[in-house]
């Protein structure tokens, strides 16, 4: 009898000391102590050898231990109820996956570095709708009705409503800047642009853009030619060369292309300069008086320039990326190699 009061104090100890983190733990001690082959109903079987006067005291003590027994489950059941709910637990102290950091797209770096250039000198920058009307894109921008860039051949029309287009060029962002503000302006106009191009290493059905714009009174061809020998020195290096070749576009007159020294062979001729020693960034010019009158802008006491270069093309001399289609196939080998700071 001693020794079986003994062995019932010993496993109220235990008990007492039982834990459990998790649903399966709680399970575990349910079956220990609780289950049809469990101490307790092994311990209630003992009854039979308690000599009958000391029968009602020892039951009371049985039932005093198996309640012990499972008001601990309960609490122990009560404890991992939210496991049972969500499954088996985790761990968490154990370390998570390591997630891979991305790494920004060279067009993106490259458009950063130019914005970051223009800024400096006095820029804002400009955004504005990629979906635009004729007006913007090209009616103000000086470009005829006969113009071959209207042609559907070069230019995407929105089939629901033909008065629609993708910009061809972010010109019509700085065409919505002059309508709603007054000289002085001075604004870049970084953007995505869309034209009619059959998809191959050299031309993409879209690309990006970084066009300029400055008006204010007695802006000359001088101050275009230092703002873009400035923009290219701190783009491309001190030692780099340039040079104007005249142009025509519709909405600068006069009109200018910029060629720098070749980065690759320094101008004594390689495949990428096509042997010429230069290769060709960027267009330009002064505003076309007409272009200034379309916004109210009197063109005999304003002047302006403006220029505009592809990011792709600066991309590709800055990184010697010579296949257009790189750019959007998302490939991470190629996307990985560029990690620039912007
Ligand atoms: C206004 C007036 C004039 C923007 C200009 C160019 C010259 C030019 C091309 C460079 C490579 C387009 O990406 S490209 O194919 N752009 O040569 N763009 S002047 O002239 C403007 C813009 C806005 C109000």
């Amino acid at each position: 009898m001693e020794a079986l009061l003994q062995q019932i104090e010993g496993y109220k100890q235990e008990i007492a000391a039982a834990d459990a983190t998790n649903a399966e733990m709680a399970e575990a001690f349910r079956i220990k102590w609780l289950g049809t082959k469990g101490l307790v109903k092994a311990i209630m079987g003992e009854m039979k050898n308690v000599p009958n006067e000391q029968k009602k005291a020892f039951g009371q003590i049985l039932n005093d231990f198996k309640l012990f027994a499972e008001t601990k489950y309960e609490a122990l059941k009560a404890n991992t109820a939210a496991d049972i709910a969500t499954g088996p637990s985790i761990d968490l102290s154990l370390p998570g996956d390591a997630i891979a950091v991305g790494t920004r797209h060279p067009l993106n770096i490259v458009r950063n570095q130019i914005v970051a250039i223009f800024r400096r000198l006095g820029f804002a920058v400009a955004e504005g709708p990629e979906i635009e009307d004729d007006w913007h894109n090209f009616g103000a921008m000086n470009l005829p009705e006969d113009h071959p860039a209207r042609d559907m051949q070069d230019t995407f029309y929105i089939n629901q409503n033909p008065a629609w287009l993708l910009r061809t060029h972010t010109s019509s962002v700085q065409a919505r800047v002059m309508e709603t503000q007054k000289p002085p302006i001075r604004v870049i106009c970084p953007g995505r642009v869309y034209r009619n191009e059959t998809i191959s290493a050299r031309a993409h059905c879209f690309f990006h853009q970084v066009e300029g714009l400055y008006i204010d009174e007695n802006v000359s061809f001088a101050d275009l030619k230092q703002t873009l020998y400035f923009f290219v020195q701190e783009m491309f290096g001190k030692d780099v060369k340039v040079r104007f070749r005249p142009s025509y576009f519709p909405f600068t007159e006069p009109s200018a292309e910029m060629d720098i020294s070749c980065l690759i062979c320094a101008g004594d001729g390689c495949n990428i300069c096509k042997h010429t020693g230069w290769v060709e960034i960027l267009g330009s010019g002064m505003v076309h008086p007409k272009v200034l009158e379309n916004f109210g802008i009197d063109s005999n006491k304003y002047t302006g320039f403006a220029f505009g270069m592809g990011v792709e093309r600066i991309t590709q001399l800055k990184y010697q990326v010579n296949d257009l289609r790189l750019y959007s196939q998302n490939d991470v080998r190629f996307l990985k190699q560029f990690t620039g700071a912007m």
